[in-house]
């Protein structure tokens, strides 16, 4: 039986920057990658993404836009994790680094995609041109990708549910 863990993952933009954070700590340690995290018990993967949008760089945000969904398995492994991409161009607060990241502006020519997954230069083109997306990766390891699927979406899933 499989098993599926739902995560967040937030993008704040500008026009050609994108905010990144150095993961310090745990799963994707020192990789650079949006915020985000597990969504917890009792809280919608909106009000997750938010909540850990705060916690690891001190940014709030009221309206975040879904842009896409992916999935990503690990050969020989039977948890399967659905991260949920969000991105915003408003947000408030003062800019700080937490305990997990550690946050830098990124001009959109100079995204360090050598050091983020490798599956981030698969579909962050569709997220940079404006598109939605539904992506599945199959990694062996944390390295390699044996096999993926990237497809743009009409529309996205409503996300107000709460787990
Ligand atoms: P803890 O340390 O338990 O508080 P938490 O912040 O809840 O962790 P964490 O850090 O494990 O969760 O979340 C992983 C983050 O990495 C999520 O934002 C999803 C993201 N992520 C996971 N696999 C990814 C991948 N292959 N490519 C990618 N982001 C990925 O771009």
């Amino acid at each position: 039986m499989s098993s599926r863990k739902l995560f967040s993952l937030i993008f704040i933009r500008k026009t050609s920057e994108i905010l990144l954070g150095l993961k310090k700590r745990g799963f994707g340690k020192n990789k650079w990658n949006g915020f985000g995290g597990k969504v917890e018990k009792g809280e919608s993967i909106l009000q997750g993404a938010i909540r850990e949008l705060k916690e690891e760089c001190g940014l709030s945000a009221e309206q975040l836009k879904k842009v896409g969904i992916l999935e990503f398995e690990f050969k020989g492994d039977t948890v399967l994790l659905e991260v949920h991409v969000f991105e915003t161009y408003k947000y408030s607060g003062e800019l700080i680094e937490s305990e997990e990241m550690q946050p830098k502006w990124y001009n959109l020519k100079d995204i360090p995609f050598k050091q983020m997954w490798p599956d981030d230069e698969y579909w962050f083109p569709y997220m940079l041109r404006g598109e939605l997306f539904k992506g599945y990766f199959l990694y062996r390891g944390q390295d390699l990708i044996l096999k993926y699927n990237i497809e743009t979406m009409e529309e996205l899933p409503a996300l107000d549910q709460v787990f």
